[in-house]
């Protein structure tokens, strides 16, 4: 393993004012999508989709750092014939894969789920390298409900993390490290702080024994938040101030950057929280954006599978990277939402 290349990536990949544009859907969960905006869910399609986002220049050249692609996408071609991949080079952007095969049920932990993959991820990483990634991505799945996470859940995602963390860095792949804990539930903000601290705290020990060097990974993990289902919402204040406690608690410095996942918060709340984060700043890393849902649903809504409204889809993308750029850099104001 080179760490010093890792880490060029991993800092690249989190520069300021940059962050990841998430497009790792799987065909299950885009089909979801398309269903909301009533178009159908062809190969065609979802390419058609993704490169009209890959080729929004000012977006991706200005404020997208790298690009997370589903194992379908890595291997298409934009209309023109020319790969994806290098649509997304030619932008500056890092393509990067999720390597992950999704969740099964963990047995003996009802309601608990373990994130699949591990098996024949040697033989899958240097053909993805050799395609051009230079990233990977890995998603563990915690829910909080009434009586879990429980520690066997925590643990054993913990491990499969730092297992396939290892295995990209031997590959010469950064492992975009992603402990999600769901926003799904009726729990308050500090019950998400609680389960969140105690699911870093053990993905950052098993990194530690599987003896993944901290500067060529980066993290994306969900905020401190409140649940969905919540009678008591958090204010953006407080979201932004228990996220950086929490972080500085459980983050060592060594890490390059943290990349946010959005979770289901609606686009402008993943922004206006990372912004309140970025403007309390004097933090030991770069906070930034790994979003899909709120970075796509304006764009896909505005594109609704017609050729004609490209260019409109464009302008919503374009205005949520640079809106999330800004954001990154503690340089955001609700008013610039309106007034675009
Ligand atoms: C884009 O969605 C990703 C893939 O999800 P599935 O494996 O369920 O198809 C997802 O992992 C995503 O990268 C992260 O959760 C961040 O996306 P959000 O929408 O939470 O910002």
């Amino acid at each position: 393993m080179n760490l010093a290349d890792l880490n060029k990536v991993a800092v690249a990949m989190t520069a300021n004012g940059k962050g990841i544009l998430a497009a790792d859907e799987s065909t299950g969960t885009i089909k979801k999508r398309f269903d909301g905006i009533g178009v159908e869910n062809t190969e065609d399609n979802r390419r058609d989709y993704r490169e009209l986002m890959f080729r929004t220049a000012e977006a991706m050249k200005n404020c997208i750092s790298g690009v997370i692609l589903y194992d379908e996408t890595i291997w298409q071609k934009a209309k023109d014939g020319t790969p994806l991949v290098k649509v997304i080079e030619q932008m500056g952007a890092i393509p990067g894969i999720k390597v992950d095969e999704g969740t099964k049920p963990l047995p003996n932990c009802p309601g608990e789920l373990i994130t699949a993959g591990l098996d024949k991820l040697p033989e899958r990483l240097p053909k993805y390298y050799e395609q051009g990634a230079r990233f990977a991505k890995w998603r563990a799945v915690i829910d909080i409900a009434a009586g879990i996470p429980s520690y066997t859940a925590i643990h054993t995602n913990a491990h499969a993390l730092a297992r396939y963390a290892a295995l990209c860095q031997q590959n010469q792949i950064v492992p975009i490290v992603e402990p999600e804990v769901l926003m799904d539930g009726d729990h308050d903000i500090d019950r998400c702080y609680e389960v969140t601290e105690f699911v870093l705290k053990e993905t950052f020990q098993q990194l530690y024994i599987q003896r993944v060097p901290l500067e060529g990974i980066v993290l994306k993990p969900n905020m401190a938040i409140a649940g969905k289902k919540s009678a008591k919402k958090a204010s953006v204040q407080e979201v932004a101030e228990k996220t950086v406690k929490m972080l500085k608690a459980c983050v060592p410095g060594a890490v390059p950057g943290i990349a946010f996942l959005s979770g289901g918060q609606s686009d402008e709340e993943a922004t206006a929280h990372l912004d309140a984060m970025n403007k309390i700043g004097n933090l030991p890393w770069n906070l930034t954006f790994s979003y899909g849902r709120a970075l796509q649903a304006a764009p896909q809504k505005a594109w609704s599978g017609k050729a004609g409204n490209v260019g409109a889809a464009q302008a919503a993308f374009n205005h949520r990277a640079k809106m999330n750029s800004l954001a990154a850099l503690g340089k955001w104001a609700s008013n610039m939402e309106k007034a675009a």
